[in-house]
This record gives C-alpha cells, structure tokens and sequence, in this order.
C-alpha cells in the first residue's frame, strides 16, 4: 500500500519558505522532523524535497544500485567555481570524476597521508606557538584559529603553497574570494533567475572570485612545472598520474578544479570538527581528563610522532562521537535513479532531492537508546563501534556514502587527532564563559557560534 509523505502545508508558489529560516535551515528541519517525524517533505519555489532522519531509511539509500548523489541548489552554485571536480561532479557520468577518483585514491590512502606528517605537524606546531606566546588573558577564537590551521595545512599538502595565516588579521586574497565565493553561492541558491538580475554588482564580483582562484592555482601549477620536485604530494599525483582504466592523465582544468575543491571541501569540516571537539570536551569534564590521560600515558612530554597516531583510541573515539553529535557536513542530498517507494510505502520519483538529515539520523534511538543525545565516547570505542555498525548498517555517515563518500577522510582524521593531542599535551583549556551553551553557525558547513576559551601552558613543559 502507497502513503502519502507528510509534511508542512505551504503557500501555492512559496511553498514552504515561511517553515524555514534561510539563517538556520538546519534547526527548522530539526524541528519539522520532530512534528513530522522519520520521513517527510516540504517545497521550495516549485521543488519538493523529501527529509529522511532514521537509521534504516539511510540505510536503505545507501544502496547505490537504486540511488546517487543530487546535485542540488548549492553544490550546483559551488560548480561555477569547481565545474566537473570531484565533490561537484555529477559522478562517474561525467569521465573527469572517474580519472580524478583513479589517480587520487591512493594519494589519500594511509601510507600517503602518513607522509605527509611532518607538513601537519608544522603547522600545528605554530598554533601552539602562537597560543602560548598569547598567554592565558587571551581569549582565543576558536572556529578562526582552527580555520587558519586547516587551511594551511591543505595549501601546503596539496599545493605546497604557504598562506601564513596565523599572524595576520587579513585573510589571504585567495582565501577571501573562496570566503566570498562560497557565500554568494549559498545566497543564489536561494534566488531565482530573475531574482538574481537584481545583484549585478554582486555577479561581478563572484566571478571575479573565481577568477582569482583559478589564476593562483595556475600559478602555482606553473611555479612547479617550472621548479619540479620529486615530493610525494598531492599536486605531484595529480600533475604526473595516470588513469590505470584510461590511461589517461587529468586535464590541467580538472587539476585547478580539484585544487580548489580540497581547499573547499576539507577546510571548513575539518576546523569546525576540531572546534566542536573542544567545546565537548570542555562540557564533559570526565571525558576531557581521559583523553589528556591518554596524552599523557601514550606520547609524554616529549615530541610526538606519527606512530602515537594509532595508539590513541579514547581520543579516535571522542572524534566518532563529535561527529555524530555534530556532523560538520550536515547533510547529504541524494536522489532515486528510478521512481520508486521509501520504506515499502513512500512513493518517490526519481529527480526528487531526498535529503539525509544527519542530526536525526544519528541520534535515532533505536540504535543509540534513549541517551543518544548525550556525549558518551565510549560508545565509539572500536569494539562498540563495530558490534553497532554491524546491527545497524550505516548508522553513522559523516563522511557520507559509497563511492562518493569523502576522499579526504584519511587526510582529516589524522590531522585532527595530531592537532588534539598535541594541543592537550601543551595546554589546559577553559571556556571563556563556563555557561555557554552551544549555537550553530551554518553555512555549507557547520560550527559552534560565539564558543570562545583560554590556554594555560602546562607547567610539565620544559
Ligand atoms: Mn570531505 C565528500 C565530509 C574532510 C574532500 N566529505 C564529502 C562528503 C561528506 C564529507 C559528507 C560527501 C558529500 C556529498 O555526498 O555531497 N569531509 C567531510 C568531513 C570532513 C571532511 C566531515 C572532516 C572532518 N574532505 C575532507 C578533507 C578533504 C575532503 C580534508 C580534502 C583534503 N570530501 C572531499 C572531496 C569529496 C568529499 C573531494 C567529494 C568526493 C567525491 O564525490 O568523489
């Protein structure tokens, strides 16, 4: 038997718009879910989109053979800028993904990330330098700091380029036109083309963004072509490798698309996750003394090296616990390759946007009980993390599905786990304001709004 999907009765043109707030669509889907429940749909100029939050109906879309990624209003903004790279692709039917995910796999295997270690720890080695030359008055900015961080260490890694962003209050004129670039992809989104006829001033500038960051990454094309090095880097692979099915090598476009796009995609995520990990370990007090304990047991006070990396497993699991609780990458947008029914009941055709609501979705009860909203790292503990995923397939996706799932997973957890211990090992952290309770800041990302805290060197230090 068919059912129609429920969901929110709306205007006959603006279907839903009063239902979600354009600064925070994220916490009125939460919200409409919690009226709505597991499964429902609202419209946007015409469009109707269905909202899933449990985990059987993500396990359910996770099967590839019936359904792929939608590339929906934004990513389809984000493509004037990254055309057919690898996060904004339309998959394998555009060839570019297929020889691009070829060559790139490996470079972001294990063993390719584990070389680039030392460039991490560098990095992350100035941000303590920084907050300790700052001492404790200072109040840091959290999300800012982890965004200069996760910004240069991509631009070093892929591109072996340095922004030096630590100690200037200016951003980098190629990190200001991605900055920009990606607003005004989200703000015209949300506009129609008429609509967008209005904001010329705006358009000249947006291209002139993308522009700017096609030029630099040219330039640093250039400079290595002009300068070669055998450095096993992420610039190196995509310059030199080659397509085993093809044969063929990524076009220079296709390199300056996917240039960008590991500066688009890996930057935010990664510093809002490192963001998120502090402000819970900063409410959790039981769980930030294990995890400083197991700096402390595991690497001590001398300098850390990639092999400590695998011997952390409270702090792995305090990552997969952030990452359920606050995905930075909210949501994933998905579509059915043919009509077909949700659940055994819920028609839906085949272009509509499904939009897997990871708030929902990793707190459902039924696989995470009845504290699924608290913060309890344990339950990540590999054993537990495995017997769960086991029972309940696809219970937990922040780094999304298949074969688009993310890429730079490898990239990111390593980096987060070097820059939380070696931040634990130095210092003991206090909120700003002890009463702080957490706000989202949402963009294509998310991160926590106003969180602010001190670092005091600790004395062990020599
Ligand atoms: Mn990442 C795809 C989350 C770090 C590069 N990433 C995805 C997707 C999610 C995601 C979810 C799937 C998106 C979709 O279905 O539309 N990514 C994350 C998170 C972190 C992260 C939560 C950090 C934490 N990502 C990174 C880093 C890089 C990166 C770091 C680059 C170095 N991600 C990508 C690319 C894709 C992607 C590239 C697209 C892959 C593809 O479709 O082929």
């Amino acid at each position: 038997d068919s059912e129609t999907i429920p969901g929110p009765p709306g205007f006959p043109i603006l279907g839903n718009i009063a239902d979600i707030d354009p600064e925070n669509p994220l916490q009125s889907m939460y919200n409409l879910a919690g009226v709505y429940g597991d499964i429902w749909k609202f419209q946007i100029a015409g469009s109707p989109r269905v909202v899933i939050g449990s985990q059987a109906l993500m396990n359910e879309i996770s099967d590839e053979t019936r359904f792929t990624k939608k590339i929906a209003a934004a990513l389809k903004e984000v493509r004037n800028g990254t055309h057919d790279g690898l996060f904004t692709s339309f998959g394998p039917e555009e060839e570019n993904w297929g020889i691009a995910h070829r060559i790139l796999m490996p470079v972001f295997g294990p063993l390719s990330i584990r070389s680039m270690f030392d460039e991490m720890h560098d990095i992350a080695s100035q941000l303590v330098m920084k907050w300790a030359r700052h001492g404790s008055d200072h109040v840091i900015q959290v999300t800012d700091d982890f965004t200069r961080l996760t910004l240069d260490t991509l631009a070093l890694c892929a591109m072996d380029y340095r922004f030096n962003s630590y100690y200037s209050e200016e951003m980098h004129p190629f990190i200001q036109a991605m900055a920009d670039f990606l607003k005004v992809s989200g703000d015209r989104a949300r506009r129609t083309a008429i609509g967008q006829m209005f904001y010329r001033e705006e358009s000249r500038k947006y291209w002139a963004d993308v522009e700017l960051l096609r030029k630099t990454s040219q330039d640093v094309i250039n400079t290595r072509k002009a300068e070669p090095s055998d450095k096993k880097d992420l610039l190196n692979a995509m310059l030199t490798g080659v397509d085993p099915k093809t044969g063929r090598k990524m076009t220079e476009a296709s390199v300056i698309d996917n240039m960008i796009t590991f500066l688009i995609a890996g930057h935010e995520t990664t510093s809002g996750l490192l963001s998120f990990v502090f402000f819970y370990l900063l409410k959790n007090p039981e769980a930030y003394h294990k995890a400083q304990q197991e700096v402390d047991d595991v690497i001590g006070k001398g300098a850390i090296n990639v092999e400590h990396l695998s011997k952390l497993p409270y702090i792995n699991a305090v990552l997969r616990e952030v990452l359920r609780l606050s995905p930075t990458a909210p949501v994933i947008s998905l579509h059915a390759k043919e009509d077909t029914t949700l659940g055994g009941k819920y028609p839906v055709t085949k272009d509509t946007p499904i939009v897997a609501l990871f708030s929902k979705i990793h707190r459902d009860p039924t696989v995470w009980g009845e504290d699924a909203e608290d913060f309890k790292p344990e339950r990540m503990l590999d054993a537990e993390f495995d017997r769960v995923n086991k029972e309940f397939p696809n219970c937990w996706k922040p780094f999304g599905n298949g074969m688009r799932g993310c890429i730079g997973r490898p990239f990111a957890w390593q980096e987060a786990l070097l820059v939380t211990a070696m931040l634990l090992q130095n210092f003991n952290f206090e909120m700003d304001d002890p009463s702080y309770q957490l706000q989202i800041k949402q963009t294509l990302t998310i991160k926590p709004k106003g969180f602010y805290m001190r670092a005091h060197l600790r004395n062990h230090m020599t």
